[in-house]
């Protein structure tokens, strides 16, 4: 069992929620973002601030801990060169460190790899990818390192690819592709905790009846999500005709030019 967990992009949304129930769990846990936590850090946690471009500093991040739930980059679309900084050089960093320490990666990968896919379409995570901006890409890019670094060293990962993670759903879209707060504490456990993964691809999304995706590696790891979005049924559309028709919803109408 991992003891002692690293914890990027602590000092976001997700990171501040995960990091108190991580060490209510029972973990030890170095906390790293390129900002400063703006909590108090719980007890049993530690801060190390670190910019995941720097190759020395992740580095010496890594070294110590038993695994790496990696959840620290750029979290919305934005023009490529700073994805690329964040996204790309970083998680490439994490990665060449973790196969230094011999680490398991818990990735947050995103629905956005497969953005363009159109609603009502059911996918597996086997479908090819279809990124809806250069921050979907750089999330296809991670899935693909981890293949290859699994394939070519046997470094495991599990690329989480979540939907929306929210306290609760707060539009249609979110019917689908809604992950509790919950869920997702339940996912990063199973995920660091499973004895073997290999390379694993699982959508981080709760049991909701209306959800767009189906076969993934959720049973192989043992995540199995107990929350529903609807139960919060019906929600309103949001957005504009783009938005309303794929799966990626207002990522994909961002700087969207085909008139076709
Ligand atoms: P967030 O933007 O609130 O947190 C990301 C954190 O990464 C920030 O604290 C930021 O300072 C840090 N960061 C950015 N660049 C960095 C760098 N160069 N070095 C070190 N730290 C850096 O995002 P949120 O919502 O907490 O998401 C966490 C992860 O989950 C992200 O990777 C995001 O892409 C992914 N994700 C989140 C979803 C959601 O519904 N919140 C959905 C799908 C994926
Ligand atoms: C993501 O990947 C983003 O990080 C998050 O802010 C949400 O927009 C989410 O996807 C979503 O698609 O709802």
């Amino acid at each position: 069992m991992a003891r002692h967990l690293l914890l990027t992009g602590a000092s976001g949304t997700l990171g501040r929620m995960l990091a108190p129930r991580l060490v209510k769990r029972g973990y030890q846990v170095r906390l790293s973002d390129i900002n400063p936590f703006p909590d108090p850090v719980p007890e049993g946690a530690t801060f190390v601030q670190a910019d995941l471009a720097d190759e020395g500093a992740v580095q010496r991040l890594v070294e110590g801990t038993d695994a790496i739930v990696h959840l620290g980059g750029i979290s919305v679309e934005k023009p490529f060169r700073p994805i690329i900084e964040a996204n790309i050089l970083g998680l490439t960093h994490v990665f060449e460190a973790a196969r230094a320490e011999k680490q398991r990666i818990v990735f947050a990968s995103s629905n956005h790899t497969i953005g363009f896919y159109e609603r009502g379409e059911t996918l597996s995570t086997k479908d090819l990818v279809q990124p809806d901006g250069y921050y979907g890409l750089s999330k296809a890019y991670a899935e693909m390192l981890g293949r290859m670094m699994f394939d070519k060293h046997g470094l495991e990962s599990v690329h989480m690819r979540i939907g929306s993670c929210l306290p609760k759903p707060t539009e249609a879209r979110h019917l689908s592709t809604w992950l509790s707060h919950d869920d997702l504490e339940r996912l990063i456990i199973a995920a660091v905790e499973a004895d073997k993964t290999g390379h694993a691809v699982v959508w981080g999304v709760s049991a909701n009846s209306r959800s767009w995706w189906k076969e993934d590696d959720a049973e192989r790891i043992g995540y199995r999500p107990q929350d529903n979005a609807e139960t919060f049924a019906p929600l309103p559309e949001e957005g504009d005709a783009i938005t309303r028709r794929f799966q990626g919803g207002s990522f994909t109408a961002q700087d969207y030019t085909r008139d076709d």
